[in-house]
């Protein structure tokens, strides 16, 4: 098949899927073209298969909002005419379906050819910025538009048709992981240099979005370093990292705590890491979670969103309400006060981990594609 997909390049979850299922595709034989504004943060060098199509900059003096979306629509209709697309797989509603709508129908009109889209529905594009009222007419429009549309949990299934009024079905194809990168490696010197004495490590990724409570996140932390002596590692970078350097800053405790930025080599860090820490005010999946476990990590969570069909209460973690910070606290030592206790959570953790192996989860979304082009052959075109 020859796949156009569509995403945000950047570190962020739905950027991170889209382009590890367009690798997995291409590793399959299937033809997959990226198009975006920048180089995908996990394309990192040259893949037999796949292509990047770059969407340019609308820069004239006139624009103060540089017109993103018809530059896009505009190398949409390109890329799907000269590489002869079978079908697009656009990732987050906004702005990608309703895009993706307006380049089918003027590829249509220039060639008599209907190619298909598929939206995935990633979590902050129905949840936070999807119900915003602003927003939702041309989300709605975009999902009920789209040939095939699929969410990352159960969870976001029943939002999306809580909030809009969605004509169609939502296939559920779970986030995954692939193992050949995710799985834990001996990395002990990294170990020895972060926790010169054995100390425990214990690190949060994100994209210090406030919807991500990373200041929970030092609270927790300081909580547990009142036990037992611990390390923490917070990666990533965005609106509120100040804010946690400033927290972290105030309550004197920056000598136990690395704040990492971003970094490209996620699975080396958790490869060292004793626990993780996601508690989001809401997460429709939490990849970051996932790629935790597949590490042999255990996870402390929020117990919202789609979190419940990731993290096993007591099994692979424990979950808490939002901003229950001394609940997480008390878990988190639970866990880690006892060497047996931990070994058996990373255990589990490996264990519900791999559900959502890449060679699981990969084949539904062919399928999927499959089953929609099928559709579209026995569709009338209008
Ligand atoms: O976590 C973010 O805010 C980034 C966001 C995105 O779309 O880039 O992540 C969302 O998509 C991920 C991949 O499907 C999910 O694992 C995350 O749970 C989801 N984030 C939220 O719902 C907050």
């Amino acid at each position: 098949m020859k796949i156009g997909i569509v995403c945000y390049p950047t570190f962020g979850g739905s950027g991170v899927v889209a382009t590890e299922l367009g690798l997995g595709l291409a590793k399959k034989g299937h033809n997959v073209h990226f198009i975006t504004y920048r180089r995908p943060a996990r394309l990192t060098s040259f893949h037999e298969n796949v292509s990047y199509h770059e969407v340019g900059d609308a820069d004239y003096p006139l624009f103060e909002y540089p017109p993103y979306d018809t530059k896009l629509c505009s190398k949409l209709v390109d890329v799907i005419k000269y590489e002869s697309l079978d079908i697009l797989h656009v990732h987050y509603a906004i702005p990608h379906a309703t895009v993706a709508y307006l380049a089918q129908k003027i590829v249509l009109q220039e060639t008599g050819k209907y190619i298909p889209f598929i939206t995935t529905l990633h979590g902050t594009d129905i949840t936070l910025v999807g119900s915003d009222s602003s927003f939702a007419s041309p989300v709605q429009f975009g999902i009920n538009r789209s040939d095939g549309i699929t969410a990352v949990s159960e969870y976001l299934k029943s939002k999306t048709e809580e909030v809009f009024h969605v004509e169609n079905d939502i296939r559920v194809v779970y986030n995954f992981i692939d193992f050949a990168r995710f799985s834990k490696s001996n990395k002990d010197h990294f170990r020895r240099a972060i926790a010169p004495d054995g100390e425990k490590i214990i690190m949060h990724t994100s994209n210090f979005r406030a919807v991500k409570r990373a200041d929970d996140v030092i609270r927790i932390f300081q909580k547990i370093l009142a036990k037992t002596p611990a390390k923490l590692l917070m990666i990533g970078d965005g609106p509120e990292r100040q804010n946690c350097e400033n927290l972290c800053r105030s309550i004197g405790i920056c000598n136990e705590i690395r704040f990492l930025g971003k970094q490209d080599a996620i699975e080396e860090l958790l490869a060292v890491s004793d626990l993780f820490i996601l508690p989001s005010g809401n997460e429709s999946f939490g990849l970051a979670a996932l790629e935790a476990m597949a590490c042999e990590v255990p996870v402390i969570s929020s117990n919202i969103g789609g979190l419940p069909e990731v993290n096993i209460q007591g099994v692979t973690g424990y979950m808490r309400d939002v901003g229950d910070i001394d609940g997480m606290a008390a878990d988190a030592l639970q866990i880690l006060l006892n060497e047996n206790n931990l070994a058996q959570f990373r255990q589990n953790a490996l264990e519900q981990a791999k559900k959502f192996s890449i060679d699981n989860i990969l084949p539904q979304y062919e399928a999927y594609y499959a089953e929609i082009l099928d559709t579209v052959v026995h569709k009338p075109v209008v």
